[in-house]
Order: structure tokens, then C-alpha cells, then sequence
């Protein structure tokens, strides 16, 4: 019987307070999994609670800022007294700023890179010590088209999700042997806050000209989901995915595979 069951397992999910994050949280808590949850806002942590309550979820959540090394320590001891030694860890927390290159500063820049690509390492780096100890362990690290694609305005956020790609299949190739898969995951377009600004209805009502370009570009015509992504972090989080290692397992409704439609 192929194993999509979570239970009994600890899961950390960084910035699971809302969007992409909370969506995968939910899915893992159907599967049985205990959750904890982190970001930096007291006002999204208590939102977040409400919100995860209002689903029958009792998760925990933790004021930590991801970029901060002693306070993810802390946060990861805090959550092995409260539920456990971490099993499953999503790299989620993520940032972005849509500022042409030569006009984003390099505090700009570094801001980005330590919080999309520094944290993921800071953050895997505190849990994969429980995870050998425990004899088995899975990293998820939330990808993006920027891991394989440029665009205008995302050298920062394309440089740091590259990098992170890198970062998972170095961390699967070695922790492979102590059990550990190190996967990444990564989201299409998705309708979140992260991407209202390019979905924003335009003065006349007419669609925002990036929503009609990802439209085009989607073999789905749709935006994704958080819901979209749910079933793959589960199989991803699973024992059915024990020999999937290295994988950045896309999903964007077809947008790396399409070369998009004609414009009318
Ligand atoms: P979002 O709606 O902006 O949510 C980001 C979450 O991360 C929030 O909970 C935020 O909470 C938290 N966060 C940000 N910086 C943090 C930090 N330094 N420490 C701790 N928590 C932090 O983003 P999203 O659209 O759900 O995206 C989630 C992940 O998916 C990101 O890595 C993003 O790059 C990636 N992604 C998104 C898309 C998309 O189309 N939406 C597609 C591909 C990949 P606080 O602000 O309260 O800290
Ligand atoms: C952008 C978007 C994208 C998405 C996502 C695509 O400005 O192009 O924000 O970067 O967030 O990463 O996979």
C-alpha cells in the first residue's frame, strides 16, 4: 500500500501564516501531521491561528524571523519541547522585490538573497542534526519559476531561487544516505498577496497586463491555487516519495513546457 499518510509526524512550515504556506500546513495537518508554523508579524500569527482553528487545525505558531540564526535555533528547540524532533521541513518563508537591477540598491538585493536563499540554509542546517538522530527526515524548499526563468525587475529573487534549487539537490546528495530526501517544489503563478500587485484590475476594469501575459503563458489559462499545491507537498512530505531526492518538482499548470499562445 503506497504511503501518503503524515501521521504522527512533526512538520514545520516557515511562513505558514497565509498564501502558499498555510495551503501546504492544511494539506499536512489532513494527512496527520502535527504543524507548527513561524513568521514575523504578530498580527499574521494571530490571524493565522484563527485560521487555522477555524479548519479544526490546532497549530502551532512562533514569532521567528528566518534570516535570524539563534532565533531559528531557539524556535526549533521550542517546537521539539512542545511537539517534537522536526520530520518534515518546508523552506517556504520567502520575500520578493520587482525593482529593475541597475536601480535596486544592494541592501535591496542582499535583503532578498538572505531571506529566499540564506534562510532555507539557516533553517535546514538547525533541523537535519534532529533528522539524522531520528533516522529519517524530508526538506521541501519552495521553488519558483525564477529557479529556471528571468524576467524583467526579479534579479535578485531569480538569482536567490536559482541558488535554492542548487541548495536542495546539494543537500540531497549529502544527507541522501542518512534518510533525508531534500526536494523543492515549485509553484507556477499563485494567486497569493505575494502576486495581487500583478493581478490588480486596471483603472478601466480591464486585466492587469501580466495577468493576461501568465494567461496566455499558462497551457492551463488559469493562475494556480495554494490549493493547487497541495496533494504534491503531501506526496513530496510522504514515505511515497522515499527515492525522490534532488527533485524540484514543478507545478505551474505547464507554463516550463509551453511557449505560449499567439497573441489574438
Ligand atoms: P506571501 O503570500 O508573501 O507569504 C509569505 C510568508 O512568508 C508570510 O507568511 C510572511 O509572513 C512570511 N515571511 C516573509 N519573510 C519572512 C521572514 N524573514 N521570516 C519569517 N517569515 C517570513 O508569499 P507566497 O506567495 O505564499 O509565497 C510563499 C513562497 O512561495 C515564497 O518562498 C515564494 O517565493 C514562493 N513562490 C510563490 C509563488 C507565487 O506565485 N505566489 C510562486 C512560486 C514560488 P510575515 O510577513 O508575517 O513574516
Ligand atoms: C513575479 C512573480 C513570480 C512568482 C513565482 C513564479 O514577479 O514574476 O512574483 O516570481 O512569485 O515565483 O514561480
Amino acid at each position: 500500500m503506497v504511503n501518503f499518510s503524515l501521521e504522527g509526524k512533526v512538520a514545520l512550515v516557515t511562513g505558514g501564516a497565509y498564501g502558499i504556506g498555510f495551503a501546504i500546513a492544511e494539506a499536512f495537518a489532513q494527512a496527520g501531521a502535527k504543524i507548527a508554523f513561524n513568521c514575523r508579524s504578530q498580527k499574521h500569527l494571530d490571524e493565522a491561528l484563527a485560521d487555522y482553528k477555524a479548519k479544526g487545525i490546532d497549530a502551532k505558531g512562533y514569532i521567528c524571523d528566518v534570516t535570524d540564526e539563534e532565533a531559528v535555533k531557539a524556535l526549533v528547540a521550542q517546537i521539539e519541547k512542545e511537539l517534537g524532533v522536526i520530520d518534515i521541513l518546508v523552506n517556504n518563508a520567502g520575500i520578493i522585490k520587482r525593482i529593475p537591477m541597475c536601480d535596486m540598491t544592494v541592501d535591496e538585493f542582499r535583503q532578498v538573497i538572505d531571506i529566499d536563499l540564506n534562510a532555507p540554509f539557516i533553517v535546514s542546517k538547525a533541523v537535519i542534526p534532529g533528522m539524522i538522530k531520528k533516522g529519517h527526515g524530508k526538506i521541501i524548499n519552495v521553488c519558483s519559476m525564477m529557479s529556471e526563468l528571468g524576467r524583467e525587475t526579479v534579479s535578485a529573487y531569480a538569482a536567490a531561487k536559482g541558488g535554492l534549487k542548487m541548495l536542495t539537490r546539494n543537500i540531497a546528495s549529502e544527507y541522501g544516505e542518512y534518510n533525508i530526501q531534500c526536494n523543492g517544489i515549485g509553484p507556477g503563478y499563485i494567486a497569493t498577496p505575494q502576486t495581487a500587485p500583478l493581478r490588480e484590475r486596471q483603472a478601466d476594469g480591464s486585466r492587469h497586463p501580466f495577468d493576461a501575459f501568465i494567461i496566455s503563458k499558462t497551457p492551463a489559462a488559469r493562475w494556480g491555487t495554494p490549493e493547487d499545491l497541495m496533494g504534491p507537498a503531501v506526496f513530496l512530505a510522504s514515505d511515497a516519495s522515499d527515492f525522490v531526492n534532488g527533485h524540484v518538482l514543478y507545478v505551474d499548470g505547464g507554463i516550463l513546457a509551453y511557449i505560449g499562445k499567439q497573441p489574438k
